[in-house]
């Protein structure tokens, strides 16, 4: 029997992590097997590729994908500064970064802030439960108004949606995805693999042990009779022939930056992605209707990312020899010269 391998020949092992210490059914661990699937599907390879996370449940994830990859577990919410300096040291390596609703929208809110607005090349997964899944099911910022916990607190606070501040904020890339969607998530993430800016895709995963009861808006029940996909998304990555018919009417092309292609076959209402404003007016009505909007909200495949506007190098700066680095002795003098 022959084993399925990828363009770079290799098998889907090196794309595995250890096995997961979440709970069984726990949607993290959906959103994991996707990842594998979607690195290991585009050949990546998993040498060039850094992930990294907070502190959670969610945050735990990165062990459980990706074996072969570097990786950095930082402090509660402090991920993305973490982040931003290993891909400014090294901007040939590929960055995805895990986080939870909590880490993302509580504690690393002024962090998560910085990094849309820089626009950092990075994947960035908000594994979203609505509560603090490690610390026993606390609201967290992404829990809905007027949601139950368990005990029978309501939470009377109104939900900070992701998608929106992101997009706001500058993020390149936004989606929102559920992580019992399959297909739709892995194409998402293999799009968002072809652009370079930050990608933002905040997946809807139910916890199954503190938040998937009735009172729940982000239970797997209430997920799933509330989600919309905004269009049925298919993608054709740069390595493959670009040879895909369409109908041009009922189907929108996005070119990647990288010439990859994103398919977006439209539903019953016509939504364009790279229209800003028409994508936060559908996160609004969607919210003011307690459903969520699902599938590629924000794409921009075109704005500058941070390393560009930085104007660095091309060559890694972690690699870059002394004398690369440190200006001569006579460029020194010259200066000292201008100053007398
Ligand atoms: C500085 C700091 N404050 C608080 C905590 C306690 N703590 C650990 S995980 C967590 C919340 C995690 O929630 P989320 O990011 O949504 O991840 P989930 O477990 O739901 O996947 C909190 C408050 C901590 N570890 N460090
Ligand atoms: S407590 Fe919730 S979020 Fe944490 S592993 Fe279990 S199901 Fe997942
Ligand atoms: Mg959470």
């Amino acid at each position: 029997m022959s084993t399925k391998v990828n363009r770079l020949g290799l098998e889907v092992q090196p794309y595995r992590g250890s096995k997961t210490t979440l709970c069984a059914g726990c949607g993290h661990n959906a959103i994991s097997e996707r990842i594998i699937d979607a690195f290991f599907e585009m050949g990546i390879d998993p040498a060039q590729v850094v992930k990294l996370s907070g502190i959670g449940c969610s945050s735990k994830s990165p062990a459980y994908f990706l074996g072969a990859s570097h990786g950095f577990n930082a402090v509660h919410g402090r991920m993305p500064s973490v982040a931003t300096g290993a891909v400014l040291a090294n901007r040939r390596l590929i960055a995805i970064g895990v986080s939870g609703d909590g880490d993302t929208g509580a504690i690393g809110i002024g962090q998560f802030v910085h990094l849309m607005r820089r626009n950092l090349p990075i994947l960035y997964v908000i594994e979203d439960n609505g509560c603090y899944g490690l610390t026993k099911g606390q609201f967290s910022p992404t829990a809905d108004l007027g949601s139950i916990l368990k005990s029978g607190v309501v939470n009377q606070l109104p939900p900070i949606d992701t998608c929106s501040l992101a997009i706001s904020l500058g993020a390149s890339f936004v989606a929102r995805s559920f992580s019992g969607d399959k297909k739709q998530l892995l194409t998402i993430l293999k799009a968002a693999l072809s652009h370079r800016g930050t990608c933002m895709i905040d997946v809807l995963s139910p916890c199954v042990t503190f938040n998937d009861h009735d009172g729940s808006t982000k239970s797997y029940s209430y997920v799933k009779d509330h989600e919309e996909p905004l269009s049925d998304v298919s993608f054709v990555p740069f390595f493959e022939d670009i040879s895909v018919e369409y109908d041009e009417g009922a189907t929108q092309s996005v070119t990647m930056h990288d010439g990859s292609r994103l398919l977006l076959h439209k539903l019953e209402r016509t939504y364009d992605p790279t229209d800003k404003l028409r994508a936060l007016t559908t996160l609004q009505e969607f919210g003011r209707r307690g459903e969520f909007a699902t599938g590629i909200i924000y794409v921009e495949p075109d704005h500058e990312h941070f390393v560009d506007l930085l104007n660095l190098v091309d060559e890694p700066l972690a690699s870059l020899p002394l004398e690369r680095v440190r200006p001569p002795r006579a460029a020194l003098d010259e200066v000292m010269e201008a100053l007398r």
